[in-house]
């Protein structure tokens, strides 16, 4: 009888029930309800330096991560419909060559107005000496110093010549964003990791600050997928985000995870959210680079 009963809870214990895929509260507080408030706040920015007109921000990130998608998420947050302005690769992600080819200013529109702060889209990152956007022009660009519809070479980093000598205020780098895909980050290559460190130790050393935004939510975490208000109780997320931050080195307090427009034909408010959650932290990260910085003669 006593043998029994122990085998029997013996036996219970091991089929206990799998742990839960969420965590009983959210980690991180989110304005689900405040999208008006998010955006009017961003809308009626003001920044730190009145000589600038707009805050550049650099995007750069492994090829097919969601660099593009995320300007065109952006801009279709604030149009209130979609739109491809920065145009996105239209395919699978599985391509391995980047989409991206020219260096571009991107201008975020509300209405009449041009909003106070622009991204610039790179070539993605790809391994091997020769593939993806050169490391060195991602610093050029940093710098301020790769001139508009400069066509990246994946072989050679851009000529003295081909680049800006004088770089004003409004040319330089305010924050650095790596875009990482969430069901990509734990098989990405190793090559791109160290190009990405390359970058990040230079930035380091023009005192640049740097995030992470994470996209691709949807496809890492099924529960997520079906609910856009899981993000922060999703703990497949949060590992994802923890192997982002520590593979490249920014903190989790910098890594923002989002789900980009890419099949949806109207724009969502819980995407919304997200988007302008992360570029509120973005523009005010880069805000406070504008207090101290100024372009070096
Ligand atoms: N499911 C899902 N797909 C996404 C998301 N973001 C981007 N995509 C898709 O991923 C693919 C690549 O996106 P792009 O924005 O072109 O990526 P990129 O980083 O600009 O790529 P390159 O310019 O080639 O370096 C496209 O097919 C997008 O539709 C997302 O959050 N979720
Ligand atoms: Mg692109």
């Amino acid at each position: 009888m006593g043998s029994s009963s122990s085998s029997s809870s013996s036996s219970s214990s091991s089929s206990s029930p799998p742990p839960s895929p969420e965590f009983r509260k959210p980690w991180r507080e989110t304005q689900w309800d405040k999208k008006e408030v998010l955006e009017k706040n961003l809308r009626e920015l003001k920044l730190s330096d009145p000589n600038v007109k707009h805050i550049r921000i650099l995007l750069t990130g492994q090829i097919g991560a969601g660099k593009s998608s995320f300007i065109n998420s952006v801009n279709s947050a604030f149009q209130g419909r979609i739109t491809t302005e920065a145009l996105a690769d239209a395919g699978d992600a599985a391509t391995s060559f980047s989409f991206t080819k020219t260096y571009r200013t991107y201008y975020i529109r509300d209405g009449q107005s041009v909003l106070p702060f622009v991204f610039n889209d790179i070539m993605g990152l790809e391994s091997g000496e020769s593939q993806g956007a050169h490391p060195k022009d991602i610093v050029k660009s940093l710098e301020g110093l790769l001139k508009e519809g400069h066509k990246f070479n994946p072989v050679m980093s851009a000529k003295n010549e081909d680049c800006r000598s004088n770089p004003s205020s409004e040319d330089l780098t305010y924050c650095l964003v790596y875009v990482i895909a969430a069901d990509q980050v734990s098989v990405m290559d190793d090559d791109v990791f160290i190009k990405m460190r390359y970058i990040r130790q230079k930035a380091s050393d023009l005192e640049i600050p740097q995030v992470i935004v994470m996209t691709k939510v949807d496809e890492a975490c099924r529960l997520v997928k079906e609910d856009l208000r899981k993000i922060y109780t999703s703990k497949k997320i949060k590992e994802k985000m923890q192997v982002c931050s520590n593979s490249v080195g920014v903190p989790m307090s910098h890594v923002f995870p989002v789900k980009n427009y890419h099949e949806e034909i109207d724009t969502k408010d819980d995407m919304d959210v997200l988007i302008l959650s992360a570029l509120t932290q973005i523009v005010q990260i880069a805000d406070d680079l504008l207090k101290t910085r100024k372009p070096e003669n």
